[in-house]
């Protein structure tokens, strides 16, 4: 079969209220994923971005579900781009954009497993609800509205819900976890690596039991890669850096061992913010894990 790629630009801002995570795409194309991933793929697509439109003010009718109309209208649109992705043959890789793309990312992949597996590669748990939810931001939400809650215009998005079990998700680099999100976490059994975690064990033992988790309830699993995950001195370019993260290195060992594990079936990158960062590193950044997910070797 022959190894097909498409890449879809989701520059979306409206999940959060830092202005520049809507370049995000533009910053991952120009630091080279094209020429990156090129020689690892018999076929690469670039679908382009989505189109978001964003209006300088947005009137909100939920306080507490910041741009919920928008969020949910993009993210329908997303999930069908996603779904033809699969359809057509092709791994599909999702740009973004703030993170609460991933509910239309996950509506446009889970309809094609009966076991998705999630990887929740970020320093939050993104596992908010209107009601737990400290900011208001949808990109605090993501993977509460995957497992089906929240409100159902998130909820619903791709037709049905839920879209994940929390069984079947894996949160990797933790460190500022909100009160609600904490107590979520004890109730679903949803598996969690901290930092504290990653220390103690390191990044290897920590993807050796990750992808054993996987190995045999599982038939695809989803990477969902925060650039917050990382430590903010490797990845300045994020909205809501977290000090105490993962390191450069370790990202790279644990892409590798997902590959050579060959477990992921559909992937996004997110929270790029090139506005905040250090001559467009952190898409760099992005571009070089990429790299590492889909096969590139030192040697
Ligand atoms: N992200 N837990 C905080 C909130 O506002 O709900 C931060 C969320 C950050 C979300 O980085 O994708
Ligand atoms: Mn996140
Ligand atoms: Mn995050
Ligand atoms: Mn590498």
């Amino acid at each position: 079969m022959s190894k097909k790629l498409s890449i879809i630009g989701m520059p979306m801002d409206l999940g959060q209220m830092r202005r520049g995570v809507d370049m995000g795409p533009s910053a991952i194309r120009y630091a080279g994923i094209n020429e990156r991933l090129k020689p690892l793929f018999d076929n690469i697509h670039d679908l382009g971005d989505i189109p978001i439109g964003r209006p300088e003010v947005v009137v909100d009718k939920e306080s507490n579900l910041r741009n919920l109309d928008l969020v949910a209208e993009k993210n329908e649109l997303l999930a069908k781009k996603v779904d033809e992705a699969i359809q057509s043959g092709s791994f599909p890789l999702v740009l973004g954009g703030d993170h609460s793309i991933a509910i239309g990312t996950l509506a446009g992949v889970a309809k094609h497993y009966k076991n998705l597996g999630v990887i929740w590669y970020d320093a939050h748990g993104d596992l908010n609800t209107a009601e737990t939810s400290p900011s208001g931001n949808i990109h605090g939400m993501p993977l509460a509205a995957s497992i089906g809650l929240g409100h159902p215009a998130l909820t619903d998005i791709g037709g049905y819900s839920p879209k994940v079990k929390p069984e079947n998700i894996v949160i990797i680099g933790a460190r500022s976890l909100d009160e609600g999100e904490r107590a979520l976490i004890k109730e679903t059994g949803i598996k969690v690596y901290t930092m504290h975690e990653i220390d103690r064990m390191g990044m290897a033992k920590v993807m050796e039991e990750t992808i054993s988790y996987f190995k045999d309830k599982t038939d695809g699993v989803h990477l969902s890669l925060d650039l917050d995950g990382l430590d903010p001195n490797d990845a300045p370019g994020v909205g809501t850096p977290v000090i105490g993260g993962i390191s450069y290195r370790e990202s790279h060992l644990a892409m590798e061992m997902l590959e050579e594990a060959k477990i992921i079936t559909s992937a996004e990158f997110v929270e790029v913010n090139p506005i905040l960062d250090d001559k467009n590193k952190t898409a760099s950044i992005a571009v070089g894990l990429m790299g590492s997910l889909f096969g590139e070797k030192l040697l």
